[in-house]
């Protein structure tokens, strides 16, 4: 495949049907552009003014527990509710149709210098378990069809706090980004009487030239159509629609597969990698979905090192996406990148 590591092209997202322009050779040029600003250091183990910590008071005067491990919370400042009388106005050429949700927070750990890179595959687990527990509890809510788990990581990709966390948003619809998935896996089902993502995964490990890590029960790679320069999808090898399908072994080593990869994020510019990442599951509107692989997306915004972020504007604003350094070259620095987290290296190992 030389021709894609030196021509400009265009891939085909087979999961979405977009397309992204792929331009290899144009890493060369000179960056005079803004420089993000470094994050902080190493937050402390507690911080009295935060309000995920354990004891601490949050907004509207709850306070949390005095949790050991994972803690859930309904977001005090939700997106969506889950009350309100169903609606919907057509107007000429506008439309709008009442929207019910449930927002969560999720703390991972009481520890709130803690990242998904240096927590315990143990402690992960437990996160992962409350996963489960989440799609479940909140996908049973009558009016819920779409159950969505988010991580946004870091100031640059707007997360409002460093205590690791993520958001859980219940909805009554079936978001734009799921919806042109369903569609893409279950047309696939439809024509080739198999999974798009288990044909997909099989592809991927024959090739092996975007793989970034594996475990027994997962694998990250860069996909062939990544739009970010370090985007990855983490698969299970066995097919499954949802979280809480996973077995206990597959758990851990879900746990597992997040803080490898996590690690390897960090190490790539030694500092806390920013990302949003964030699972496809089946809805849970009572249908069928074969067809359906449960995934996770990361999508990190940097480009260069820490301070330099790609930025989706001009022609990706107005055309489409397009990038620079390849998936296999992206896919091949996270490689090297290691599993020692940075944090962890003495000077020995660290050569
Ligand atoms: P993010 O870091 O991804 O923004 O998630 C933190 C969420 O925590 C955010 O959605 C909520 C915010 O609404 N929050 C509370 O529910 N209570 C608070 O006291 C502060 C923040
Ligand atoms: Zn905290």
């Amino acid at each position: 495949m030389s021709l894609l590591a030196d021509a400009p092209h265009r891939r085909y997202n087979a999961l979405t049907g977009d397309w992204v322009i792929v331009s290899p050779h144009r890493t060369k040029r000179p960056w005079q552009g803004q420089v993000e600003r470094l994050p902080h250091a190493t937050p402390p183990s507690y911080d009295p003014s935060c309000y995920l910590c354990p004891g601490n008071e949050r907004a509207g005067g709850h306070r949390n527990p005095a949790y050991q491990s994972t803690f859930v919370f309904d977001n005090d400042f939700a997106a969506l509710l889950p009350t309100g009388d169903p609606f919907a106005l057509n107007i000429g050429l506008l439309r709008a149709r009442s929207e019910r949700g449930l927002c969560r927070v999720l703390c991972f750990s009481p520890h709130h210098g803690l990242t998904v890179s240096r927590m315990s595959d143990d402690a992960l687990s437990l996160v992962v378990a409350a996963w489960g527990t989440q799609f479940r509890e909140l996908g049973a809510m009558d009016f819920v069809r779409t159950v969505q788990i988010f991580e946004n990581r870091g100031d640059m990709m707007g997360a409002s706090n460093p205590h690791p966390h993520c958001q859980l948003w219940a909805v009554e619809s079936i978001p734009f980004e799921h919806a042109r998935e369903l569609e893409t896996q279950s047309a696939h089902r439809a024509k080739r009487g198999s999974c798009l993502l288990c044909d997909y995964l099989s592809q991927e490990l024959h090739e092996a030239e975007r793989i970034v890590c594996e475990n027994d029960s997962f694998v990250a790679l860069v996909p062939f159509w990544a739009v970010w320069p370090f985007e990855t999808l983490l698969l299970p090898r066995r097919h499954m629609a949802a979280i809480d399908e996973l077995t206990t072994a597959e758990r851990r080593d879900l746990a597992n597969i997040m803080r490898r990869l996590t690690t390897r994020y960090d190490n790539l510019f030694e500092s806390p990698f920013p990302y949003s990442m964030g699972f496809h599951q089946r809805p849970t509107d009572g249908g069928d979905y074969p067809h359906v692989h449960l995934h996770a997306h990361y999508y990190p915004p940097l480009l260069r090192s820490a301070t330099v972020r790609k930025f989706m504007v001009g022609f990706e604003m107005l055309g489409g996406p397009a990038r620079d350094i390849t998936p296999e070259s992206a896919a091949e620095r996270l490689r090297a990148a290691g599993e020692i987290h940075y944090l962890d290296q003495t000077e020995s190992n660290a050569t």
